[in-house]
């Protein structure tokens, strides 16, 4: 039994991979490209992305995996949202920054409340027929300055809120119990994104709906 992972995305193969490891099941990147619809949702694009996948399932069994992920930028009306793919190959990290130099204050909870952004994850997941879906969130907000290091996509620029004991997140620029201390995703270990990731809340949602598959 083996997970396809219907993705271009290596950072997000590496990062189900982990997850899916808890339950001794295999993920396999599958690169098929499906037609990605003009939706304003993400539920919705990945839903039709797992419908183009099904008839090329390689083996009876076997499941599909498709996660749709954005960057929603408050202050941009939720830009780029559902384009962010797109939004990441023209304008990159840098146009982001651009857009939002205006947006400043030497008051430092005002500054982050300026800047606030969420990444937004929906997990799916088919098997034998059936749909389950995965939902997380990342509330957090967009650095001065992008940082170089690990991660991809707009990891250098996202500074996730920190995250109280039970690992809920914050209100942003709210001091809690797990802190990047103002490092955005590039700057810190797979590891420690994992703590706040988006993907990682969809994933685990997932396996929770689908618990007693093994
Ligand atoms: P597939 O659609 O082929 O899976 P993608 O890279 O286009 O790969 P998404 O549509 O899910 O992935 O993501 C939209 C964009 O948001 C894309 O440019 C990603 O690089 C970026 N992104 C998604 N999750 C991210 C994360 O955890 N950290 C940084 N950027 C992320």
């Amino acid at each position: 039994m083996t997970i396809w992972f219907m993705t271009s995305n290596m950072g997000k193969v590496t990062e189900a991979r982990e997850h899916f490891s808890k339950f001794g099941i295999p993920v396999r990147q599958f690169e098929f490209e499906a037609v990605e619809p003009q939706e304003d949702d993400l539920q919705k694009v990945a839903l039709s992305k797992i419908e183009q996948a099904i008839p090329h399932l390689p083996a009876e069994g076997d499941m599909i995996l498709v996660e749709d992920a954005g960057l929603f930028v408050e202050s941009l009306n939720g830009f780029p949202g559902v384009y962010s793919s797109y939004a990441l190959s023209t304008i990159g990290v840098h146009g982001i920054l651009k857009l939002m130099s205006h947006l400043k204050s030497e008051d430092i909870v005002q500054d982050a409340s300026l800047r606030k952004a969420e990444f937004r994850a929906v997990a799916i997941l088919y098997k034998d027929g059936e749909t389950f879906i995965g939902e997380g969130v990342c509330p957090g907000r967009i650095a001065h300055n992008p940082t170089e290091g690990h991660g991809f996509g707009f990891d250098p620029i996202f500074i996730p809120a920190d995250l109280d004991e039970n690992g809920e997140a914050l209100e942003v620029g709210e001091m809690g119990h797990v802190s990047t201390h103002g490092t955005p995703f590039g700057g810190i270990s797979l590891e420690k994104k994992q703590e706040f990731s988006h993907r990682r809340r969809a994933i685990s949602e997932l396996l929770h709906l689908i618990g007693n598959l093994g």
